[in-house]
């Protein structure tokens, strides 16, 4: 018998291109077909057929109180009472402009926009403004969002398609988008001394989450930091997955560097579409209506929005939050470690806060080159074998994993248990 799920895919793929909203859904570097989904509760999602799958995406990364959490769907209905949007200030965007200067102090001042993109492109462009200067640093596999300048040796779904620059770009727009690959000190002090003075900015993922996980080398950071401060080029921490996910006070709290502006988006909406960013006071006050660099949105603090972000940030500030749920990513990792072992199966992983990465790999992966020599049939065999024993992980060997605080004891020995199963599927896939 046909499954809803099938119908919904052949039907999506007439009218929406690939059947997916945003591309790494389709599950095409995965094979097969893409789960429609229709309820989320906790740690649990809940496909159109029925099939109840623990839930290792969280909307890749919002749902970090689990899904349809009491107290923020009741704010959400709360508030929405009051009608959906002004297009005007209220005091919920105070609220929150309050809420992220608390946990990230270097947040001298904030814009809320809709999504991560929105943040990242705007962010690049106050640092344009502020410098009067054009070039900007991105590294190899980071992936922040989809404005055209961002989409050079990107990340994500662009990883997944084998394609990490997209057609559309035009070459003089990419021009000013120079590359390094992350985690090279003596790469990055090379460019600095050629042309730091050129550069507007630096843009990067502290922690990277869009190619795979990858952690940063202390000393890559730091020496980033001191770099930038000499030339005078502002340093934007790309936070949208990281930002009150690895740590209340997101990775520059768990690193110790002050970037001079920062994006966020994913858990401060806390389901619902928003972004935001700021750093620096003289930095964000060349923005419109104070400045000349314009920057604007119909839907941009949306109060609903807000409302379901302002809940979430609430909720991840009970004490030991953080370190719950970094102990059960770990904890998860350990397992999903002891599992590979038992069978024979080449693998690592490792987590940050609750974050997670999966390699099929001797080694835990430092920069693109090392993440790309990873085993992605081996990957691909896992995610299906995975898949059919209800754990939904990311549909593509470059994604990181995401574990919310709703995410039991139970979630996790049933997936250990199911990678058992799938490393043994792996190993007899490679030997037949
Ligand atoms: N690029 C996103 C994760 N890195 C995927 C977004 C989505 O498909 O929703």
């Amino acid at each position: 018998m046909t499954s809803q799920n099938q119908i919904l895919f052949e039907k999506s793929q007439r009218l929406i291109p690939g059947g997916v909203n945003s591309p790494v859904r389709a599950f095409r570097s995965v094979g097969g077909t893409p789960v429609f989904f229709k309820k989320g509760l906790g740690s649990k999602l809940w496909d159109v057929d029925g099939k109840e799958y623990i839930d290792y995406i969280n909307s890749w990364g919002p749902m970090i109180v689990g899904h349809a959490h009491p107290e923020v769907i009741a704010a959400v209905q709360a508030v929405a009472v009051n009608s959906l949007s002004f297009g005007a200030p209220t005091g919920l965007e105070l609220e929150m402009a309050e809420a992220i200067n608390h946990l990230m102090p270097s947040m001298e001042q904030v814009r809320l926009v809709s999504s991560g993109t929105e943040a990242t492109m705007s962010a690049i462009r106050a640092a344009r403004g502020f410098t009067g200067r054009s070039q900007f640093l991105k590294f190899e596999g980071c992936y922040h969002g989809h404005a055209d300048a961002l989409l050079v040796k990107a990340g994500s779904g662009l990883l997944t398609f084998g394609e990490p620059d997209s057609a559309g770009v035009p070459t003089e727009v990419a021009a000013n988008t120079l590359t390094l690959p992350y985690n090279d000190v003596a790469q990055l002090e090379a460019l600095f001394k050629q042309s730091g003075d050129a550069l507007a900015c630096v843009i990067i993922e502290p922690v990277v989450g869009n190619m795979n996980l990858v952690k940063p080398n202390p000393l890559f950071l730091k020496t980033l930091r001191e770099l930038c401060t000499k030339h005078g080029v502002v340093l934007i921490f790309d936070e949208v997955m990281t930002g009150f996910r690895v740590h209340l006070g997101g990775a520059q709290a768990l690193y110790g560097i002050k970037p001079d502006m920062t994006t966020l988006g994913k858990v401060i909406g806390g389901g619902l579409p928003v972004g935001a960013f700021g750093g620096r006071k003289e930095i964000m006050s060349g923005l419109a209506p104070l400045g000349k660099v314009y920057q604007a949105g119909t839907l941009s603090g949306n109060p609903v929005a807000v409302t379901a972000g302002l809940k979430t940030l609430a909720l991840i500030q009970a004490p030991g939050f953080h370190e719950q749920l970094a102990a059960q990513t770990q904890k998860l990792v350990d397992g999903l470690m002891a599992a590979a072992k038992k069978v024979g199966v080449t693998f690592s992983a490792q987590s940050v806060g609750g974050m997670f990465g999966l390699y099929f790999s001797a080694e835990c992966p430092n920069c693109f080159d090392e993440v790309m020599a990873s085993d992605r049939a081996a990957f691909n065999t896992f995610f299906h074998s995975m898949l059919d024993s209800g754990i939904y992980l990311g549909p593509s060997a470059f994604e990181a994993g995401f574990v919310s605080a709703a995410h039991t004891d139970a979630d996790i020995a049933a997936t250990v248990a199911a990678a058992e199963k799938a490393f043994a599927k792996v190993l007899s896939t490679k030997q037949a």
